[in-house]
C-alpha cells in the first residue's frame, strides 16, 4: 500500500479504497470494500468507496495538479482546502443544504464526505424531465441563507474581511474571468462552437460593440465587488437532488464576488433545461407542461429569493446605515441587475466557450441543436443588455418568452 502522508500523488481506484479504510478509518473490520472513480466534472476525481457486506459508503474527492477537462489549466489543489472549508461554513449558514464533510487532508488535497448516492445530479435528472416541487423553495433559502448573512450588511465587517482573505482563489476566478468574461466574447481559439450556430455567433455576439462595453463593465465588476461569499460554480451539475431534498455540491470556485453571480447561473442553468425540453420533446402536450414547470421554477426561485431576501434583511441586518429608508430595495435591485446579467453571461459562455452543457449537446438534430443555441444565446444577449429592468420572477420568464417569438 501506498504511504498517504509524506506526499501528494493522484489517487487510483485501490488507493481511494486504502485510503478510506486506513486513513480515514471509516469502515468496519470486516469491510469489503469496491472503489469506482465517478467524477463527470471538468476538474476533479471522485472516488465512490462501498462497503456492500455493512451498507456504508463514503466519497473522496481530489483535486489534481491540472483540470481533467484539459491541462492547459495547471490549478493549485488548495481549491480542495477552499471546498472543504466552504462546505463546512455553508452547513452552518444553510443547514441541510450542503453534505457533511467528514475530513480535509492538505498532502493528499482530498476531502471526504457524506455519500449522496439516494440523490441525482440536478442536470441529468432535469434532462429526463424529471420535476422537483420543492426545488425553488430550497434553493432560494440557501441562496439568501450563504449570500446575504456573508455580506457586510449582516456580518461584522472585519469578520467579513478575514473571509475574503480565507476565500481569496485567484486561479479558479481566472478561469472565471477566462472562460466566462472574456473568451466567448470574440473569436478565441479555445472557444467550442457549433458549426451551424458559427455565423449567428459572429454576427450577434463577436461583432456587437455595445455587448462588448457591457462585458467589460461586468468583467470589472466581478473582479472588484466584494459583496457576498459565493459559491462560484451554481450550475445544475452542482446540485444534487431529490423529490425532496437538495443538496449544493462542488464550491471550489467559492470566493467573495458578487452575490448575483450565483443567482444568475442557477436561472441560466433552468433555461439550458428549458431549451433541452423544448427541442427534445415530441410530444406537444408533454413537452408544454414541461415547459410550464420549469418557468414556474425560474419565477419562484426569483419570486421567494426577494421574499426572503428582504425578510432576512430586516430580521438580521446589524450594519446601522442598513437600516436606512430605501436602501435595502436598492440594494435588492442591484443584486438583480447583476443576477440579470449573469444568467445572460453563462447561457452565451456555454455556448459559445470552452465548457459546454449537456442540456444542449445532447440534442442530436443539427437542426434542433442550432435552433436551441440560438435561442439560449438571443436571451442571454437580452438578459445583459436589459438587465436594469429585470427585477421580478415574471421578467425573468419574459426575457426568454420574447425571444421564442423572435427565433
Ligand atoms: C476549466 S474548468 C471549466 C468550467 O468547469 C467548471 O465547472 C466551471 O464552470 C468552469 O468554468
Ligand atoms: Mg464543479
Amino acid at each position: 500500500m501506498k504511504d498517504f502522508t509524506k506526499e501528494y500523488f493522484t489517487m487510483t481506484e485501490q488507493d481511494a479504497a486504502d485510503y478510506a479504510k486506513i486513513v480515514l478509518q471509516f469502515f468496519q473490520e470486516d469491510a469489503e470494500l469496491t472503489c469506482k472513480e465517478i467524477g463527470d466534472g471538468n476538474l476533479n476525481y471522485v472516488f465512490k468507496v462501498v462497503d456492500e457486506r455493512n451498507n456504508m459508503s463514503v466519497i473522496i474527492k481530489q483535486a489534481g495538479p491540472v483540470a481533467r477537462i484539459s491541462d492547459e489549466f495547471k490549478l493549485s489543489p488548495d481549491r480542495n482546502r477552499i471546498e472543504s472549508e466552504i462546505l463546512g461554513f455553508q452547513y452552518k449558514l444553510a443547514p441541510g443544504f450542503v453534505p457533511i464533510v467528514y475530513n480535509y487532508d492538505p498532502i493528499m488535497n482530498c476531502c471526504a464526505m457524506e455519500d449522496l448516492s439516494d440523490y441525482e445530479i440536478m442536470r441529468a435528472a432535469l434532462m429526463k424531465h424529471k420535476k422537483f416541487p420543492h426545488f425553488a423553495d430550497h434553493i432560494s433559502t440557501f441562496l439568501v441563507n450563504t449570500l446575504l448573512l456573508t455580506s457586510d450588511v449582516v456580518m461584522g465587517h472585519k469578520e467579513k474581511k478575514e473571509l475574503v482573505k480565507t476565500f481569496i482563489n485567484p486561479e479558479l476566478c481566472e478561469i472565471s474571468e477566462d472562460l466566462v468574461y472574456t473568451e466567448p466574447f470574440y473569436d478565441c481559439q479555445r472557444n467550442d462552437v457549433f458549426e451551424g450556430s458559427k455565423e449567428f455567433v459572429r454576427e450577434t455576439i463577436w461583432s456587437d460593440n455595445k455587448l462588448a462595453l457591457e462585458i467589460a463593465k461586468l468583467k470589472f465588476e466581478f473582479m472588484n465587488n466584494a459583496q457576498s461569499l459565493l459559491h462560484g460554480d451554481l450550475h445544475t451539475g452542482s446540485i444534487f437532488i431529490k423529490e425532496d431534498s437538495t443538496k449544493v455540491i462542488d464550491p471550489e470556485f467559492a470566493f467573495y464576488g458578487p452575490a448575483g453571480y450565483d443567482i444568475g447561473n442557477v436561472v441560466a442553468n433552468l433555461i439550458f433545461a428549458y431549451a433541452n425540453a423544448k427541442f427534445t420533446i415530441e410530444d406537444d402536450e408533454v413537452r408544454t407542461d414541461y415547459l410550464r414547470y420549469i418557468e414556474s421554477t425560474i419565477n419562484d426561485t426569483i419570486n421567494l429569493f426577494n421574499q426572503k431576501f428582504l425578510v432576512a434583511w430586516d430580521e438580521k441586518a446589524t450594519e446601522r446605515v442598513a437600516r436606512y429608508e430605501g436602501f435595502k430595495e436598492y440594494y435588492l435591485d442591484t443584486v438583480l441587475r447583476d443576477t440579470s446579467a449573469v444568467a445572460g453571461l453563462e447561457l452565451l459562455r456555454r455556448t459559445v466557450g470552452l465548457a459546454h452543457v449537456k442540456d444542449i449537446t445532447s440534442i442530436q438534430n443539427p437542426d434542433a441543436r442550432v435552433q436551441a443555441e440560438k435561442f439560449v444565446l438571443t436571451a442571454g444577449k437580452n438578459f445583459i443588455l436589459n438587465r436594469e429592468s429585470i427585477k421580478t420572477g415574471e421578467d425573468f420568464v419574459n426575457v426568454f418568452h420574447a425571444v421564442e417569438l423572435e427565433v
